[in-house]
């Protein structure tokens, strides 16, 4: 009975038929290709995700693509014992049906363009740009004292050729990728998430106002569903890098 309603050709126009088998093979396909597993910085109890900026530039890849993925939550107190042996310990970590462990975010992110290059995130923009962000930023945070003034200097250096690259390109931005994501603010706008909430928490650090389309681009990229399905909030970074002080 409802085959014979579905297959009528009284009850669908022949457009209506056509729309309705193209739903049908995608959800098939869909449902057939199983999700990726992502390994994650987190909290397996709650499944919370915690504050990894080199997750998080896998995710929002995963995002970006629409590719399915599942994450698995990775307590740094008590990781598992494989995890030593496929990344040295360091997560994020794919896995795909039947292959075997895949880490390190910039392997990861290349191979997810490869294998799905719609819709593209190639980047134009030269790698150097935010290349230094994270030492430098570790080293102002954290480093011996004597280090930190100058690892100030080189973040400010590097946050400058960030500001003036989107300054540059304000006409086809708001982001490196213009209206949507592309590799490098996959990439560099979780290591400035981090700069900005724990250089202000610990060091009362504002970013300088010559640097107004760096927050521009912040308030920008957080509009984004993939960022907001992604972002584990600066309360996670601040438990974070205060774990990180407290160990060093
Ligand atoms: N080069 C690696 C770096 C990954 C990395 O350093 N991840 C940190 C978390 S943000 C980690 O797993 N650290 C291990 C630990 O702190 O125990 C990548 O790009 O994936």
């Amino acid at each position: 009975m409802l085959l014979s309603r579905i297959y009528s050709p009284k009850a669908f126009t022949a457009t209506q038929f056509r729309k309705r088998l193209v739903r049908q093979s995608h959800s098939v396909a869909v449902s057939a290709m199983a999700s990726t597993v992502v390994y994650v910085k987190g909290d397996p109890t709650t499944k919370t995700l915690g504050d990894c900026p080199f997750c998080h530039r896998a995710l929002l890849t995963f995002e970006r693509k629409k590719v399915p993925y599942t994450m698995e939550y990775i307590d740094f107190a008590n990781k598992p014992a494989w995890l030593q042996e496929a990344s040295g310990g360091k997560v994020p970590v794919i896995k795909e049906e039947g292959q075997s462990y895949m880490p390190d975010s910039d392997v990861i992110v290349v191979h997810l363009e490869e294998k799905y290059p719609q819709p593209s995130m190639k980047s134009s923009v030269p790698p150097e740009i935010g290349a230094k962000l994270f030492p430098a930023f570790r080293g102002s945070l954290m480093g011996p004292t004597e280090e930190q003034e100058d690892k100030k200097a080189l973040l400010v250096s590097e946050l400058k050729a960030i500001n003036d690259y989107l300054e540059a390109h304000k006409e086809q931005g708001p982001l490196f990728g213009g209206q949507q994501i592309n590799a490098t603010d996959a990439a560099v706008a979780p290591k400035l998430y981090h700069i900005i909430v724990a250089l202000k928490h610990f060091k009362n650090w504002d970013m300088p106002p010559e640097f107004a389309a760096i927050n521009k681009y912040m308030e920008a990229i957080k509009l984004l569903p993939e960022w907001q399905n992604t972002d584990y909030g600066e309360l996670q970074i601040i438990k974070g890098w205060q774990r990180h002080m407290a160990h060093h």
